[in-house]
Order: structure tokens, then sequence, then C-alpha cells
């Protein structure tokens, strides 16, 4: 062949793979590529036969099946996407990060239904998993967020934000990454732990997570060699713990077992129902309240194949 027509074939090969792709991509459901708006209007039926298949994920056998993008893969869901306003962050936390939700239709969104006493929730975490920072940004009249971040080193960053609109009946997390520029040293992942300290607390972790069902974790605080029994309601729980897998920093979903409203302090038990999709090595970060201070407590653990 001629290299004209070697390139021709070459370009008709990859239309054709193209085309298929395309093909496929709309036929699984949950689209992972941002769409113009337009599109999102008529996607949205689509993928609400999905939606209440996937109401919720904590139905163990539809996520462990692996047909659905799991929560904080995608930057768009269900038409909701997620716009960082700069994909790069200043380590000076004097610089608001700033982002928007966008509706199917578009525009940005601004009515959502609280969960855990907040509109949304901002889960910005390195992708080395080595730093984890939770935090509630404010919400313009114009629907635009805003939150001061504290990123103590340059990196790769993930950025997940946890809302439910008031248009949809599950709650979406969608992902989209953000570099940090500045020194980067990469850190291995711990290897799994049992007990870590956070401050002057222990916290120990039991409970034999399993892949593909919900599995009973329960958290104990202590100091000093002491349970602690004045954990405070924080987000209308005693503790909230964000669950990520190694590898590509899937986010799980978990549901506080026990009172969800409490009004009297807690622990030193917390416990949480999480199915984790597949066997590997997640990383669990609790955060929990005493004494009027939020402290993280994080954890490796290594999820076995269901027997
Ligand atoms: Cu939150």
């Amino acid at each position: 062949m001629r290299p004209a027509a070697t390139l021709t074939a070459f370009a008709a090969g990859l239309t054709a793979v193209f085309a298929v792709a395309l093909g496929l991509g709309s036929a699984v459901g949950p689209v992972v590529v941002d769409k113009p708006a337009s599109q999102h209007v008529a996607d949205t039926d689509d993928a609400h036969a999905d939606d209440v298949e996937a109401t919720h994920n904590e139905d163990a056998a539809h996520e462990a099946d692996g047909a659905t993008t799991l929560p904080g893969l995608s930057v768009a869901d269900a038409g909701w996407a997620l716009h960082l306003a700069s994909d790069t962050a200043s380590p000076d936390d004097a610089v608001p990060f700033r982002f928007t939700v966008t509706a199917p239709d578009g525009n940005p969104e601004t009515d959502y239904v609280r969960t855990h006493t907040k509109e949304l929730h901002l889960i910005v975490v390195r992708r080395d998993l080595s730093y984890l920072q939770h935090v509630h940004p404010v919400r313009a009249a114009d629907g635009s967020w805003s939150v001061p971040l504290d990123l103590p080193a340059g990196g790769s960053y993930r950025v997940f934000a946890d809302f439910r609109p008031a248009g949809l009946d599950r709650t979406l997390t969608l992902g989209a990454d953000l570099s940090v520029p500045g020194a980067f040293a990469p850190q291995a992942l711990p290897v799994a732990n049992r007990t870590t300290t956070t401050g002057e607390y222990d916290v120990t972790l039991a409970g034999t997570p399993v892949a593909g069902r919900e599995s009973d974790l329960v958290m104990s605080v202590s100091r000093d060699g002491a349970p602690v029994n004045d954990l405070q309601p924080y987000l209308g729980a005693y503790g909230h713990l964000v669950a990520l897998r190694a590898g590509d920093l899937a986010f799980l979903h978990t549901h506080p077992a026990g009172p969800i409203e409490p009004s009297e302090p807690g622990g030193p038990d917390i416990e949480f129902g999480t199915t984790f999709p597949t066997a590997g090595s997640y990383r669990l970060f609790l955060d929990f309240r005493v004494d009027g201070v939020v402290r993280t407590a994080a954890f490796t653990v290594e999820v076995g194949e269901a027997p």
C-alpha cells in the first residue's frame, strides 16, 4: 500500500472502532463522557431505567456485577455533572476552591435534598490515599460552590462531590481530577491495620469485610486505654466513614448502623455497613468528633472474596 492509502485505511479503521465504542457506550448506560446540555435531557430517561435498579448502591449483587460505574469514578451521572472552575488548585488555602454542579438542563443545580445535614459534601483525597479532607462548601445564589482547601503538598488529587439533587431519588457522587503544583513524593498504601491513632485517641477496627455484600465494621474509640463514651453527634451521626478502593478510588457509600439522628453522646463503638464491590485493598477514613474537634482515623483493609 502507498503511504496515503495506508493512512486512509487506518483512519477508516479508527472511525469504525470509535463508532463501535460510542454505540457500546450508549447501550451500556451510565455515561462517563460529559455531553452537551442538549443531550443531557434525552439521556435522563434512558438513565432512569438504570437508576431504579441502581437505587441504591447498597444492592450488593448489582454493585458486584461490575456492570455499573461505581460512585466517584465519573464526572457526570444521570444528567448531573461536576465542573471545577480550574483543574489546578493553589496550595495556598487563602484561594477558595470553586466548582459548579449542573443539572440535566445544563444550568447550575440550586435545589438539593440535605443528606447528613448538608446539601453537599466535598471530599478531596490525594491519589496516593495519603491525605483526605472532608469539607462543606458554601453555595452562592447562582449555584456556584466555594470552599477554602488546605492541601498540604503538590500532587494529583481526586475531588468527590456527594449530594442529592431534589430531582433525583438517590445520592450522586461525582469525581474529578485536581492537580496541585509543587514537589510530590508519592507514598505507598500503608499495610492493613486494625488499630490507629489520631491525636490522643486510639481507634480499633473489628469485622471481616468480604466482597459483594454488606459487611459490618465496628470502630471503637479509646483514650489512654479507656473507652470514650462522649462522642459528639457530627453531621447527624457519631461517625462518618469514607471508603475508597485502592487503584481507582471508587467511592463506597457507607451507612451508619444504629441511630441516624443521635442527640446524646455516643461511643465507644461506631458501626457501619459497607458493601465492598470487589476483593482488594481499600483505605477507610473515619471522621468523629470529641470535645468539639473533628478527628480522622485511617485504616487500610484487605477485602476477601465472599466464601
Ligand atoms: Cu460532609
